[in-house]
């Protein structure tokens, strides 16, 4: 499978990694959006948001736990933002399901 995401679980591809554990690996976005810009990937590849089954509960939800724990490790205490984005309509670019965390400036609502 082609797919840079499995390729960077799989140290095929360097990231500047922040976390990793059995099931989930943090790494700082190449492309930041803000001060604090990092992904939570599963190592399980998921396409989309919309492949999520039921069996991968547990799984999202440790990847919102995880982010949250490195956002207030990497000093986002007063706040921060999270987005998964799902697909064409969403602005998804890569195709494997990813939580951005972004913080440290002040983010705006409605997101673009
Ligand atoms: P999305 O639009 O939600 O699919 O965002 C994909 C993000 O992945 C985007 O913010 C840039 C980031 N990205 C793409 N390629 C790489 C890469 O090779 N390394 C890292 N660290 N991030 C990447």
């Amino acid at each position: 499978m082609d797919c840079l995401f499995c390729k960077i679980t799989e140290g095929k591809i360097p990231a500047k990694k922040i976390f990793e554990d059995d099931q989930v690996l943090a790494f700082h976005d190449i492309n930041p959006q803000a001060p604090v810009h990092f992904l939570v990937i599963p190592k399980k590849h998921i396409a989309t948001l919309n492949d999520v089954t039921e069996a991968d509960r547990e799984l999202v939800g440790h990847m919102v736990y995880v982010g949250q724990k490195l956002a207030l490790e990497l000093g986002c205490e007063a706040g921060f933002r999270t987005v998964f984005n799902c697909k064409e309509m969403g602005s998804q670019t890569v195709y494997h399901i990813h939580l951005h965390v972004l913080g440290q400036r002040q983010m705006g609502w409605p997101p673009g």
